[in-house]
């Protein structure tokens, strides 16, 4: 296969054939395009005869949710394909396996995971995922702690970090999260029944400094390799088992980024509850589940975490300096709700929303789930550096809900 240009269904199937071990030589494949993301291509292709199937995953040259006026670099593949090998060693079994990356086409594949589904898909459906809490505080722990100064020889991940620098993809995020949701931008998308909350956020100066904090330390703090985009809808999942996927946005930054992304996308289920549970208790019992849920991430996080550094821990002062771990846990805490707040913020008024609320049939249902997402948001943001306990992201919620 040739330089790069975007595959059909008919060349992704030739290149499957060719991938050594996987099917035989005159398999009947099937393949079918299904990505439903913001920026890639996704063919799924099958063999009915012996069942097996992969996916290849092919960055375009654009942002596809915008179209080709927005280019953007095909690097990211190379990124996601190294993050996900990386993730691997350190989390095994919670990403997928990475069969091939093809650099000229910008192209990875990797095993098919059709037997799960999308987390958001399975929230809204009201599945509960009782083993998630564990699988994800596993992958943020491990995957946090050995690429930071706490867990890997520094010198190396000064050296790693270089592969990972990821700007235009950076760019999206400090545009998308930390800019654009507080000022009248082009790129801003709400609908004009929550105008008022957006003119708000443009006009709220508290939130602002808060943001333009939050906004600094993604910005400048190298503290791990992030996921960088770690949605619900970035993971596959079953009651059984969870898998991470879709690292293009890879970048060594703060870690509160992807605990909060976690956490956020649990929330903005929460806010779009309303329209996804048949009874006003079955609504109270899902709520309770996702804040059960939440909870539990941070505290599972919390002590993983603190294990892997008594363990493995490499900087002698950070070991061993009284009051320092509390230190250090007190503000990533702090970090993962502020960043959690600003993940929900854009969802409601900036560009690329989610389906747990914009799938909302009724109109008036919808506008309640934004303005209470926004009202989550907001106070998590607001409350990110007085943060001491779990327990206060809670609280700001069912205070949010209550209000
Ligand atoms: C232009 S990309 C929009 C969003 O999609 C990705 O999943 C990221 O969340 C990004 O902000
Ligand atoms: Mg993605």
């Amino acid at each position: 296969m040739s330089a790069y240009h975007p595959l059909n269904e008919t060349e992704a199937i030739e290149i499957a054939r060719k991938l050594e071990g996987v099917f035989a030589p005159d398999a009947q494949l099937a393949c079918r395009e299904i990505g439903d993301g913001n920026l890639n291509l996704v063919f799924h292709i099958t063999d009915s005869a012996s069942g097996r199937s992969i996916i290849m995953k092919q960055a375009l040259p654009y942002a596809k949710v915008v179209g080709e006026s927005w280019p953007l670099t095909l690097d990211r593949a190379r990124i996601e394909s190294e993050a996900l090998l990386l993730e691997g060693e350190l989390a095994p079994g919670l990403v997928p396996v990475v069969y091939l990356y093809d650099q000229e086409l910008a192209l990875t594949i990797m095993e098919d995971l059709s037997d799960h589904v999308i987390m958001r898909q399975g929230l809204m459906n009201g599945t509960r995922y009782p083993l998630f809490a564990g699988h994800i505080s596993t992958f943020l722990a491990r995957t946090l702690f050995f690429t930071s100064d706490l867990g890997r020889n520094q010198q190396e991940k000064k050296l790693l970090a270089r592969s990972f620098t990821n700007p235009e993809l950076c760019k999206i995020t400090e545009d998308l999260i930390f800019d654009d949701p507080y000022r009248d931008a082009d790129t801003n998308s709400f609908e004009e029944t929550i105008r008022d909350e957006a003119q708000a956020l443009w006009n709220d100066g508290e939130l602002h400094l808060e943001v333009a904090l939050l906004r600094e330390k993604f910005l400048t703090r190298a503290q791990s390799l992030l996921h960088g985009d770690l949605h619900t809808g970035s993971i596959f999942i079953t009651p059984e088992s969870t898998k991470v996927i879709d690292p293009e946005f890879a970048y060594f930054g703060p870690m509160g980024f992807d605990i909060g992304a976690v956490l956020a996308n649990l929330l903005l289920n929460f806010a779009g509850r309303e329209g996804w549970d048949k009874t006003d208790a079955g609504r109270e019992s899902y709520r309770a589940y996702l804040l059960d849920t939440v909870k539990d991430i941070w505290s599972q996080f919390e002590e993983k975490f603190l294990a892997l550094w008594n363990e493995h821990g490499v900087d002698r002062l950070a070991n061993t300096a009284p009051g320092y771990r509390e230190n250090y846990m007190e503000r990533l805490l702090q970090d993962t709700i502020g960043f959690a707040g600003c993940k929900m913020v854009r969802r409601v008024v900036g560009l690329a929303h989610v389906a747990d609320i914009d799938k909302l049939e009724d109109a008036s249902a919808r506008e309640r789930a934004q303005r209470l997402a926004l009202r989550i948001g907001k106070s998590l943001i607001k409350l990110n550096r007085r943060a001491v306990s779990i327990d206060q992201l809670i609280d700001a919620v069912n205070s949010a809900s209550a209000a």
